[in-house]
């Protein structure tokens, strides 16, 4: 009888661990977790599994930072202040946002929050660019990049946490909120 519950709990504790997560951050509406696990292409919502794609969804961009000096270890900028820096978001070839540009900051907080909806095999990019204004282009700091199916999934089923990711240096980070808009 003790080792058949055991079993259900270490059950209980896979299904939820498959993606299920509580989902009490939302749209304003505190739901349960999922009794199931939903499917990949699925996320928990009010205790019901619901597809991912073809919804309308918010990333926010949350902050980023990058060091205060480049990952070789020269500065960003000549005067040999902070990075000035902003982020851009593009869904399925479409410029989504653009932030404004966070001068001497090498780690702002930003908040700008893009609509998106996902489609199978889309392709998501979130793209830091340091912006100095004698030259004629910003320079590209780091490309987050999700692309292919399962990639739209894990970037969607992160909700309700956000999400922190990292440049391979470890030195740029950057936090996106996942949020399905119903
Ligand atoms: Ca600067």
């Amino acid at each position: 009888m003790v080792r058949a519950m055991g079993g259900m709990t270490l059950a209980v504790a896979m299904v939820l661990g498959a993606g299920c997560a509580d989902d009490t951050v939302g749209a304003g509406t505190p739901g349960a977790a999922c009794s199931v696990a939903c499917d990949d292409k699925e996320f928990c919502y009010s205790g019901e599994c619901s597809g991912i794609v073809g919804r309308n969804w918010t990333v926010t961009v949350v902050d980023v930072s990058t060091g205060a000096t480049q990952p070789d270890g020269s500065e960003w900028d000549e005067d040999d202040t902070a990075p000035d820096l902003k982020v851009t978001v593009e869904n399925n070839g479409d410029d989504l946002c653009e932030t404004a540009v966070a001068t001497d900051d090498a780690a702002p907080a930003f908040g700008d929050v893009c609509p998106v909806m996902f489609r199978i095999g889309g392709q998501f990019w979130v793209r830091v660019y340091e912006v100095d204004d004698g030259a004629a282009e910003d320079t590209l700091v780091h490309e987050f990049a999700w692309e292919g199916s399962d990639a739209i999934y894990e970037l969607a089923r992160s909700y309700p946490a956000n999400l922190a990711v990292d440049d391979p240096s470890g030195m740029v980070s950057l936090t996106l909120k996942v949020v399905p808009a119903f």
